[in-house]
């Protein structure tokens, strides 16, 4: 604030004092030190509005720069450059309103995919070098809501733009397969595909707090957003009074791939990445189980070969403790489809800003494991494949959100 009082004070002499009156009310007054040390480095452009307006620019103060350019005009200085300063004031002005208002995680998005050109440079260094607007981004996405809801009801979490450890490094690849063998015949391959651990990023997005349930796949299905659940091809008796696969309360299972798309596009969002869905498992801290670190056959509907964890079955969604970012069942109960094709090699040679999987394949990445699987697959780093075209009673989905898809609801579809 300093730049526009020590102005004030220089041209309230020119009689222009009323400019700024107005918003002078919240000015500091401690101004005259530096005014005084200013003056004896650089007189000229301590009296000079114009020269004020750019060091205010400078110091991202765009409140000061526009008030500063405004002095300048109002002088008669230099008056395009001034209103160049003016335009671009006011227009960052203009964007933090917008900022405050709602759209900060889109501004963090689209600033990762401006600055950083992750396949022809080292995106951490790129952050290093630019931190302190990466910094002030994240701020800025920090200011939205943690929590969005979906028209269905479903909260969905905010996830914030960064970078964490993708995958499993060698060693817990062995130590997973150790303790694989210790309940059976186990094979290494079935955990290499983890590797190699890269460090990758991520821009903001949201993603469901829940399994997608029974009861909010209905309400597609009774709005002609989604074809009614064919559950025939899934398994017979599924269907039946008192089942837990078709309880209201129940994750959606039985669905294929294209019919997890299809709801979540109704739903004003899409399924997430593979990549999204290991960073929203494995949180800030990037934890072995979403819970934490260490095994614990209470925090997850898994395998336990009986009802140790309180079901033999699928349980209702949310049956157990959420992980740090708010989300529930991201190990165990079903399986969730991802929007990646898999590749038992993909890490090798992916993007590290926001990989998306290979172009093709014959089958999609699932995540999280199911009620039949052992504790090996309820870390967040475990990796699983399905044909998509398959309805499968242990797979379900969540969905997620764009920054940019914020404020889309549910696509309204005809009855048919
Ligand atoms: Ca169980
Ligand atoms: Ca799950």
């Amino acid at each position: 604030m300093s730049h526009i009082w020590c102005a004030m004070k220089k041209l309230s002499t020119l009689g222009v004092c009323w400019l700024l009156a107005s918003s002078l009310v919240a000015f500091s007054l401690g101004c005259s030190n530096q005014e005084d040390s200013a003056s004896s480095a650089n007189d000229e452009s301590a009296e000079d509005p114009l020269a004020m307006a750019r060091a205010a620019l400078a110091d991202r103060q765009w409140e000061d720069a526009r008030a500063l350019a405004a002095l300048a005009i109002e002088a008669n200085v230099e008056v395009e450059a001034a209103k160049q300063i003016m335009q671009r004031a006011v227009a960052e002005t203009n964007n933090r309103v917008r900022l405050e208002q709602g759209e900060a995680l889109f501004a963090a998005d689209q600033f990762i995919k401006a600055y950083v050109k992750v396949d022809s440079i080292d995106a951490d260094s790129a952050y290093g070098s630019r931190a302190d607007n990466l910094s002030m981004r994240i701020r800025q996405a920090a200011a939205l809501p943690e929590v969005v809801e979906r028209e269905t009801g479903e909260k969905m979490s905010r996830i914030l733009v960064g970078n964490f450890p993708r995958g499993s490094s060698a060693k817990e690849i062995e130590r997973t397969f150790e303790v694989c063998e210790k309940s059976g015949d186990c094979e290494m391959k079935w955990f290499e595909s983890e590797g190699p651990e890269r460090r990758i990023t991520l821009g903001s997005y949201f993603i469901d707090r829940h399994e997608v349930s029974v009861s909010q796949y209905s309400a597609c299905v009774a709005k002609g957003g989604c074809k009614a659940i064919d559950w025939e091809t899934c398994g017979a008796g599924l269907n039946v009074e008192g089942s837990p696969f078709a309880a209201a309360a129940s994750p959606q299972s039985c669905v294929s791939w294209s019919e997890a798309v299809t709801f979540c596009e109704w739903a004003g969002g899409r399924l997430p990445t593979e990549a999204e869905w290991e960073r929203a498992a494995t949180g800030p801290d990037d934890t072995r189980f979403p819970w934490g670190a260490t095994w614990n056959d209470r925090e997850a509907n898994w395998g336990d070969g009986g009802a140790s964890d309180g079901y033999e079955s699928l349980a209702p969604v949310g049956s157990f403790g959420s992980n740090a970012e708010g989300l529930f069942d991201m190990a165990g109960n079903v399986y969730e489809w991802t929007a990646d094709w898999y590749d038992p090699n993909a890490y090798g040679d992916s993007p590290k800003l926001d990989p998306r999987g290979p172009d093709a394949g014959t089958s999609k990445v699932i995540r999280g494991g199911d009620f039949t699987r052992d504790q090996g697959s309820m870390r967040g780093a475990h990796r699983n494949r399905a044909n998509p075209e398959v309805r499968d009673k242990t797979v379900g989905f969540r969905c997620a959100k764009s920054p940019s898809q914020l404020g889309k609801v549910s696509v309204a579809h005809a009855p048919k």
